[in-house]
Parts: C-alpha cells; sequence; structure tokens
C-alpha cells in the first residue's frame, strides 16, 4: 500500500526500503503488513486443508472402486473373455441383430438376359428360404459388372456369413473377392468363372461350356454326314454371348475347334448379342438387311433366347429354317420352349445347360456349415436334344 506520487526511497536497508517518506504513515504500514501475513497463514491452512481433504476423499473413492466397481469389471472382463473364446472355439461368428440362427446368405446375380437366367434365379430364391433355415439378401447386378463389384463390398460390409456370386464376366474381381477373404466370409462362384486364383474362392460350381460347343459341332457333323452333305461347302452364321462371360468363352471355343477340323465349314458372319432374344433379332436383321451374307446354311446361337429372336428376323425376309426348311438351327440352354420349337419343326437341336443350382451350392454351404472340406469344381450333367427326341423329353423339362 504505498502512496503514489512524492515519495523517495532514501537507499536504505532492504527492511527500510518499507520505510518511505512523504505522505505515508507509519500505522498504515502496519496494519498492511499485518494483514498480508495473516493472508498468507489463511492460505496457508486453506491449501493444507483441500489437500487433506483430497487425500481422504481419494482414499474413500478407492475404498468405493475396490468394494463395488472392481468386482464389476473383474466379472465382465472374465466373462466377455469365456464369450470370447467359446465363440472362437465353435466358430460362431458375432452377427449384430441378426442372432436369429439363419445362415446370411448374400447372393449376386447378373440380371434378366434371358429365360435360363429367371429358372436360375428362382431356383435359388426357392432354395435359400427363412423356412429352409436362410436369410438370403438377393442383389440383381442389373446386367453390370461394376454393380456386382460394389454388391458384393456392401455384402461384406453386412457380414454375411456367405457369399453366392454369379459373375457377369470373369474379369474384374480381384480386389473385391480378396476383401471377401480378409473379413473371413467364403465366397461360391456359380453359373460363370472368375479370373482369379482359385485359392480366392470356394467352389465353382457350373457347366463345361467348351464341351457344350463341341457337344454342337459334333451333332452338326454327323446331321450333315446323315445328310449326304459332309463335303459340301458350309456357311455358318455365329451368334455370341455377352463379351467375357464364361458361357460365351467356352462355348465359342469348342464351337471353333469343331470348324477348325472342318475345312469344308466356313463362319461367315459371328457377332455379340448379350444372350438377349431382341438383341438376337437385331444381330440378324441386320446381317439380312446388309445383304453382305449371301449363303446361310447353319445358324449357331449360343442361347435359346438369342435364336428365339433371329427366327423372328428371318420370318420377316422370309427365309425359311428348321428341320423342313433351308437353315440347320442350333442353340443352347434347353429351355422348354425351344422343346416346343423342336417339336414344331423350327429348331434342330438344342445343347442342355442346367440353370438349377442352388441344390448344389447348398451342398456346399452345408458341408462348409459343418466344418468339411468341400471341392473347387462341381461340374453338372448335360445333354444334347434335338427335334428328333424332343417330343420324349418336353414332359420332363422343370425350366
Ligand atoms: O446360357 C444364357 C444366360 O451363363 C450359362 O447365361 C449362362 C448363360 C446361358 O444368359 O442363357
Amino acid at each position: 500500500d504505498h502512496p503514489a506520487g512524492n515519495q523517495e526511497y532514501d537507499g536504505g536497508s532492504s527492511l527500510d526500503a518499507y520505510q518511505w517518506s512523504g505522505s505515508g504513515s507509519t500505522q498504515g504500514s502496519c496494519k498492511t503488513q499485518f494483514s498480508f501475513i495473516m493472508e498468507i497463514i489463511f492460505i496457508g491452512i486453506a491449501v493444507i486443508l483441500g489437500i487433506w481433504l483430497l487425500f481422504h476423499a481419494a482414499i474413500y473413492l478407492w475404498v468405493l472402486f475396490e468394494e463395488y466397481v472392481l468386482p464389476i469389471l473383474i466379472f465382465c472382463g472374465v466373462g466377455s473373455f469365456f464369450f470370447w473364446l467359446i465363440f472362437w472355439i465353435f466358430g460362431i461368428k458375432e452377427t449384430p441383430g441378426y442372432n436369429d440362427g439363419l445362415i446370411r446368405v448374400g447372393m449376386i446375380q447378373t440380371g434378366k438376359e434371358s429365360d435360363w437366367r429367371d429358372a436360375n434365379t428362382n431356383d435359388y430364391l426357392n432354395t435359400f428360404t427363412k423356412e429352409r433355415g436362410y436369410d438370403l439378401i438377393y442383389i440383381d447386378g442389373n446386367s453390370s459388372s461394376e454393380r456386382q463389384v460394389k454388391a458384393m463390398y456392401d455384402l461384406i460390409q453386412q457380414k454375411v456369413d456367405y457369399i453366392i456370386l454369379q459373375p457377369i464376366v470373369e474379369t474384374g474381381w480381384e480386389d473385391a473377392i480378396h476383401a471377401a477373404k480378409e473379413a473371413g466370409i467364403p465366397v461360391i462362384v456359380a453359373d460363370r468363372k472368375i479370373a482369379v486364383d482359385e485359392t480366392e474362392y470356394v467352389s465353382w460350381i457350373g457347366s463345361d461350356f467348351e464341351e457344350e460347343g463341341r457337344k454342337a459341332v459334333t451333332w452338326l457333323d454327323q446331321y450333315l454326314t446323315e445328310q449326304g452333305r459332309e463335303n459340301e461347302t458350309i456357311h455358318i452364321v455365329l451368334l455370341e454371348g455377352t463379351e467375357g462371360a464364361t458361357a460365351a468363352i467356352g462355348r465359342t471355343n469348342g464351337i471353333l475347334h469343331g470348324v477348325e477340323e472342318h475345312p469344308n465349314w466356313t463362319i461367315v458372319d459371328r457377332g455379340c448379342a448379350n444372350f438377349t432374344q431382341g438383341e438376337g433379332q437385331t444381330y440378324m436383321e441386320n446381317l439380312l438387311s446388309e445383304g453382305t451374307v449371301k449363303d446361310i446354311d447353319v445358324i449357331i446361337s449360343e442361347n435359346d433366347n438369342m435364336i428365339f429372336g433371329a427366327m423372328k428376323a428371318l420370318d420377316r425376309n422370309g427365309k425359311s429354317y428348321g428341320p423342313e426348311g433351308d437353315i440347320i438351327m442350333i442353340s443352347f440352354d434347353a429351355l422348354h420352349e425351344s422343346f416346343e420349337n423342336m417339336m414344331a419343326g423350327k429348331l434342330h437341336a438344342t445343347v442342355e445347360c442346367n440353370p438349377l443350382l442352388a441344390s448344389t451350392v447348398e451342398t456346399v454351404i452345408e458341408e462348409l456349415e459343418a466344418g468339411r472340406e468341400v471341392d473347387k469344381i462341381y461340374n453338372t450333367e448335360e445333354n444334347i436334344y434335338t427335334y428328333e427326341n424332343a417330343a420324349d423329353y418336353i414332359d420332363q423339362r422343370k425350366y
């Protein structure tokens, strides 16, 4: 409390430093000193008291913690460890919100390009039902490979138990399939194949497509010989399925190998119609209207729907075809409608390709659920049917 203004410091000892000359009073400084000292004493007592209280509060809280909290923590810790151990031993995956006992199966389908695909899809929908113990998440790829890849990541995110993949094309699957493997989700590939190391997925279930192609040309060779045309120049039009799809790749390879083995056979035109009826019709309309191909002796279509479309184009252009016409007609899938066409004299032969794959896929899942090993490849049994035996089998057809 030193007065401002006229004070002068006389340079004395440190004690003197507080005796100022001028208007200040000696009595005032004593009071100041006393209250200052009392403040220090009170602050000191408060600090000591505070530390004492904190110390006792800490001891009291520790006692409470030891008495009540610690046992709960120990119980929960030990309990969760044993739960984890049980889950780990029995391979039970935690599926948040899905402890309904169902096996969660994600299925990625190609799209709706053909009647074969409809039969294939319905087979899965009728197999993986809740009544049969499954929670099926069905995703239609809408004929988009990018959409299929995204669907794979979505299913991984949902922590499904299994993924069934029916790829549109073989390429572009490396990262997505590896992500599923890293996530511990078995992937079962069906119908067409994927171009990844086979260790990345559990199994592939489908047809030997190159063998299907060979069946078609073997039958054509036999038929032409029966017709006395084994040495005739044969002009072939080839309607191909989706580029990059295993069914198209395999059938085309089988067919081309057969053509190479017959010097008198020649492919006068070939093109992709994506396994759809509309594109089959468009392709044939364009070919006939261009007029560049004068002679067509055989049409080989890599599925039934494309040749159904080609038939419409032939009709519109006044071309005759089938066992009673000019053009030999061969296709793949063996749909019920093809048996009708063979019996109606419009189609010579159709190579069977079985779309009913769900039961085999289910067998693989059941084996995996039981902890048993499964095969890498499961091929389907298939035949070729012709106008000569269609009536014998049409009633047995399931699709
Ligand atoms: O032949 C065709 C479908 O991948 C085997 O795809 C399948 C093929 C089948 O569109 O009709």
